[in-house]
């Protein structure tokens, strides 16, 4: 008879909560570094994690967010590719009373009901962080600053506000001109690619790369290598996220700086999953704490970071 009442008991505190996350890809050492959190907080916390990768593609995300209905999860999370397009199934969610955390990346919804936060990173601050850099690095210098551009996913947050961040500082100096802005789709292939292009096209007059992510900077820096420039000497790098393969750039000498975007958002996650279940309110936005690390201190950095 105590097994009666042992059982159901047993059975009821192991009832996980069941999480759908919906994953952009693994197009970056950002990204890996974002679904390892995710997948290693996930198992600690005991959560049930439905994972899905889409490949950067938008209507892959749709369909594994429709699965998550069908499998009626406690929980939907996932980072937007683009940031338009997502009302039709974000109003299917709503109407199987689904609560939807956005991570990393955010949509452009007017209706904000769709979802319940947003957890990540101030992309725009992250762009100015980077222009604020080059205003000072330049500032005791003579001449034109001819930067080139490697952009993020075309439509994605990340692209469209690091860009915006970046323009509204560099505009206070007229010496610093855009002169090429292409997509590289944040990977190093493409990164690379696009590099050779601008390269191509404009030789020597290049003075500054900003790159949207390290990946595309890594990519560009072999690109310059190959075309017999030397980069910081002959172009200045600037990139954003600051993930290892940045550190190990700057500690070679081949990279000015990068800004961080941290990828840990694991923790914050799972902490809002619970939060949710138990029927707490979460804030609406919940933002990302975040620096930038020049080359001067890269070495003494490493060994702290943790992706
Ligand atoms: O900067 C890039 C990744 O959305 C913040 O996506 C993220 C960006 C990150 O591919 O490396």
């Amino acid at each position: 008879a105590s097994f009666a009442v042992a059982l159901p008991m047993s059975a009821m505190a192991q009832k996980k909560i069941v999480l759908g996350f919906s994953q952009i890809g693994a197009e970056s050492e950002w990204r890996t570094a974002n679904t390892n959190s995710i997948k290693e907080t996930a198992a600690k916390e005991g959560i049930d994690l439905k994972f899905s990768d889409a490949q950067q593609k938008q209507e892959n995300q749709i369909k594994a967010l429709r699965s998550f209905i069908a499998q009626k999860v406690d929980v939907i999370a996932f980072a937007p590719v683009v940031e338009s397009g997502w009302d039709t199934v974000l109003k299917e969610i709503k109407a199987a009373k689904i609560p939807v955390i956005l991570t990393d990346r955010s949509v452009d919804s007017k209706d904000t009901s769709l979802y319940v936060t947003f957890m990540g990173s101030d992309f725009t601050e992250e762009g100015r962080k980077a222009g604020r850099w080059l205003l000072e690095k330049v500032k005791n210098t003579k001449g034109d600053v001819n930067v080139v551009e490697l952009q993020g996913t075309v439509g994605s947050g990340p692209a469209i506000d690091r860009k915006k961040g970046f323009e509204e500082i560099i505009k206070s100096e007229p010496r610093i001109k855009i002169i090429r802005s292409q997509t590289g789709d944040f990977t190093r292939a493409k990164g690379k690619e696009v590099m050779e292009a601008f390269l191509k096209a404009e030789g020597k007059k290049i003075n500054v790369l900003y790159a949207h992510n390290d990946d595309m900077a890594i990519g560009a820096i072999q690109a310059i290598e190959e075309a017999g420039l030397k980069p910081v000497k002959d172009i200045t790098i600037i990139s954003v996220d600051a993930v290892k393969g940045a550190f190990e750039a700057m500690i070679a000498g081949k990279m000015d700086v990068s800004v961080e975007c941290s990828p840990l958002l694991g923790p914050q996650l799972m902490a809002a999953v619970k939060d949710l279940v138990a029927g707490k309110t979460l804030p609406r936005r919940i933002v990302t704490q975040e620096g930038i690390f020049p080359m001067e201190v890269a070495a003494k950095e490493f060994p702290n970071r943790k992706y």
